[in-house]
């Protein structure tokens, strides 16, 4: 059994725009929902952009982003997975035409990437949604977000598709049940919001999506389209069919969203739960036909298992955006993540086993408190748990590549430190790069290699023979 990771595997990392370019007013852009978001999904957003959100600063890589790429290419990155930030290309949202400054900073990207031998994934909506969609229109509840979406993705396809190959339609389509404004721009408060209307966005996303992937294979029928979703295992947390039910449910929750993108229609038990809400969704004629349009590939991103339990005393624990009941049988981060590399080879099999799909693991990592220290004269972080985290899983891959799943790539998340996503902290660290910047918005912007970039090249160059 050879123990490299096939010929042409995707090795890289991923990013999104709002959690680290910064220059969030510049060159035209205006804001997006991640400028009024500075705790993340911990506090209500404010009305204005507010000096304490770390994004709008973010680690400034819209001005380093060369220096940046030359430390991925460094350690050998052959992918590298970004989002375009909505709001730089229509920074409104509703504009007719794009603003030309916003695609020409993509274009310099995505030249750098290609200049460093790395192919560009991009995910074309990361949970930065312009500012004024949310406002005016309540984001993806309402229908007219379609046709904003479909001409954003257009103008990113024609302008892009001769040097990027693959892409996203929306990170993690299937957050939105749980954070409909990080996910689905949707400007009510969640605890206001029916499921109706909830319901009714998720809807216009999928059909946003089916119709991305539509115009992208008519411009070029050879551009590869994935969809995205958080993928979390839910086991049983007694052997109890009860709880094998309800682990079964949970799943089906997410799995539903790739349901319908690899099969092109929503599945019965999607159905019947918006049946038991009393939710009748508005379909136009013309969805049901968008729908069909099924993708490439399916990506997702894996962080952490969760249990699930049919009894309702038996209370949920922290966790990536939907959190779950915590298993005993696991450690956690120090964010209560709980940390599972069996999980990973779980979620590969039964993806594969349930779409017949290339699957590709577009975010995987660890958010950790680091430390800088000196080490032989230089400053480091000696990251052993991360190391540890990213071995183990990487040994999953490469189980599931022998349990015949077909991986095209990983893509590690944030592979230099960003705002998290989830607390907008900078503490949060998932990098293989330190940068000096700190929560209270102190630091040089200095950048660091920590010892996992040197353990990451390492793996990277003997294509994943090394792993041990
Ligand atoms: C995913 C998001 C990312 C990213 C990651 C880590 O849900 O797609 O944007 O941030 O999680 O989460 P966090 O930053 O909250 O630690």
């Amino acid at each position: 059994m050879t123990n490299a990771f096939p010929e042409g595997f995707l090795w890289g990392g991923a990013v999104a725009a709002n959690q680290l370019e910064g220059a969030y007013l510049e060159d035209g852009k205006l804001p997006s929902i991640q400028d009024v978001m500075p705790k993340g999904i911990a506090a209500p957003p404010t009305e204005e952009p507010t000096p304490d959100n770390l994004k709008l600063e973010g680690i400034d890589f819209y001005h380093r982003y060369e220096s940046d790429l030359d430390l991925f290419a460094e350690m050998g990155f052959t992918a590298f997975r970004f989002s375009v930030a909505w709001s730089r290309v229509f920074p409104r949202g509703d504009e007719e035409a794009p603003n030309e400054a916003g695609l020409a900073f993509y274009d310099r990207l995505i030249d750098a990437c290609l200049s460093r031998g790395m192919t560009p994934v991009i995910t074309i909506s990361h949970y930065e949604t312009p500012l004024h969609l949310a406002r005016a229109y309540n984001g993806w509840v309402d229908r007219r977000m379609i046709a904003f979406y479909e001409r954003y993705a257009r103008t990113l396809f024609e302008r892009f598709a001769d040097r990027v190959e693959y892409w996203l339609t929306f990170n993690e389509i299937n957050a939105v049940l749980h954070a409909p404004l990080l996910a689905g721009g949707i400007w009510t408060p969640k605890e206001e919001l029916s499921p109706r209307d909830l319901y009714q966005a998720v809807h216009h996303e999928l059909v946003a999506s089916a119709s991305a992937t539509r115009i992208a294979h008519e411009i070029d029928p050879e551009l590869k389209i994935g969809c995205m979703v958080i993928a979390s295992p839910a086991y049983p947390l007694t052997p109890a069919p009860s709880d094998v039910w309800a682990a079964k449910q949970l799943e089906r929750d997410s799995l539903a969203f790739a349901d319908v993108h690899c099969r092109g229609a929503y599945p019965g038990f999607f159905l019947r739960k918006l049946r038991e809400l009393g939710v009748e969704l508005d379909v136009a004629d013309e969805d049901l036909e968008t729908l069909r349009h099924t993708v490439d590939f399916v990506s997702f991103s894996y962080y952490m298992s969760v249990c699930a339990s049919a009894d309702p005393g038996v209370r949920a624990g922290r966790g990536n955006i939907m959190g779950g009941v915590p298993n005993p049988t696991l450690p956690s981060s120090e964010w209560g993540w709980q940390i599972d590399p069996v999980g990973l080879r779980i979620v590969l099999n039964d993806f594969w086993d349930r779409w017949g799909k290339p699957l590709f693991v577009v975010e995987n990592g660890l958010g950790a408190r680091d430390e800088l220290v000196e080490v032989d004269g230089r400053l480091t972080v000696v990251d052993d748990y991360r190391i540890e985290y990213l071995t183990a899983h990487l040994k999953s891959v490469r189980e599931a590549l022998r349990d015949g799943v077909d991986v095209w790539g990983y893509t590690w998340w944030g592979p230099i430190d960003v705002v998290s996503a989830s607390t907008a902290q900078l503490s949060k660290r998932y990098g293989f790069v330190y940068v000096d910047r700190n929560d209270d918005g102190t630091g040089t912007l200095e950048r660091y290699r920590k010892k996992s970039f040197d353990a990451y090249r390492a793996i990277i160059a003997g294509n994943g023979a090394d792993l041990g």
